[in-house]
């Protein structure tokens, strides 16, 4: 803890992202010790107060919170390796993307170097770091850890703690990102469509797609409950078979203007399965029950 009474952080990881951490934590007051595997990227940040370390290890000693943001969980590994023995006794908050199982991975090995350990996951771009709308997902260690830090990570965006499971935060943020990509996927797919009768593609998003998205969105509890209970057949907004004729124009349609269906093939694939089984009265959310994997 430094003078201002305000914690001491290391930022491992100076990529688009890692630079937005260590940038707001600098503009909130942090002392903040910085290391990147390409040097001078840390430049810009040193200039505006950052220390620049010269080793992870050095990096590490420096703080007692350790954030890494690298790439990918063979550059976390190569981080840990890289630390030695410096670890020991830090908290580490190890926000890089990847999957539950190399979150757990990485804590077992935090466990070996003495560290305690939060994995997370990001729900924002660079810019939005710091910034309304921002949240991070954590999970790991204990709430006790995660409540003495919480000051400090929530410099970052909203801080929220999802249990100790370490890779219970990463599944989540695949999960929701899964969610992000299947929309923004249907919304350039609806821009190519229209696109290819001269229609811009951002008069379309102001007036149509982006009110059309927002409303239907209000969709979603009534999806959810019906799948918590398992009851797709009450209160159907609309059945499955009327749905799975209708999604065949959309595909249709799509293939007529010289636009690749490929985005829309699987999800017909997921109707048409779900109706031959039986359950064309249900509504679309038991699509659910059809995206199973068998065996
Ligand atoms: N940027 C975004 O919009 C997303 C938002 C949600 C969360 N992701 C995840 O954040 C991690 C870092 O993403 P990034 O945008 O900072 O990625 P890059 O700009 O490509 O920077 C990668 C950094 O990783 C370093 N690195 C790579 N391999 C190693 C290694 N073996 N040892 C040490 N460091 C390594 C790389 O170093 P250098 O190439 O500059 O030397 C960069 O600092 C990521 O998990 C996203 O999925 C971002």
């Amino acid at each position: 803890m430094a003078s201002t009474g305000k914690t001491d952080v290391t930022v491992i990881g100076l990529g688009d992202m890692g630079k937005a951490l260590a940038e707001a934590f600098l503009a909130a007051g942090h002392s903040t010790t910085v290391w990147n595997r390409t040097a001078s990227k840390a430049d810009d940040l040193v200039a505006k107060g950052a220390h620049r370390a010269d080793s992870v290890a050095d990096a590490v000693r420096a703080s007692e919170a350790v954030v890494i943001c690298v790439l990918d969980y063979r550059a976390v590994k190569d981080v840990f390796e890289q630390a030695g023995d410096a670890l020991d006794g830090s908290v580490v908050f190890n926000i890089t993307n990847g999957l539950p199982a190399e979150a757990k991975e990485a804590a077992a090995l935090a466990k070996e170097k003495g560290c305690a350990y939060i994995d997370g996951g990001i729900m924002a771009v660079p810019p939005m770091i710091g910034k309304p709308g921002a949240f991070v997902l954590y999970s790991g260690e204990s709430q006790a850890v995660f409540e003495d830090n919480k000051p400090l990570l929530e410099v970052l965006g909203d801080a929220r703690f999802t249990g100790t499971d370490p890779g219970h935060a990463s599944l989540l943020d695949l999960a929701l990102n899964g969610a992000m990509y299947g929309m923004l996927g249907g919304a350039v797919h609806a821009m190519a469509v229209v696109g290819s009768e001269g229609i811009g593609a951002q008069d379309f998003s102001t007036s149509l797609l982006i009110p059309y998205l927002t409303g239907i969105m209000g969709i979603v509890p009534h999806f959810a409950k019906q799948i918590d209970t398992g009851e797709y057949t009450v209160d159907v907004a609309a059945t499955l078979a009327m749905q799975q004729v209708g999604f065949r124009n959309i595909r249709q349609a799509s293939v007529d203007q010289g636009i690749s269906s490929a985005l829309l093939d699987p999800m017909q694939d997921l109707m048409d399965k779900r109706v031959a089984a039986g359950f064309g009265s249900d509504d679309f959310s038991g699509v659910y029950e059809a995206l199973k994997l068998e065996g």
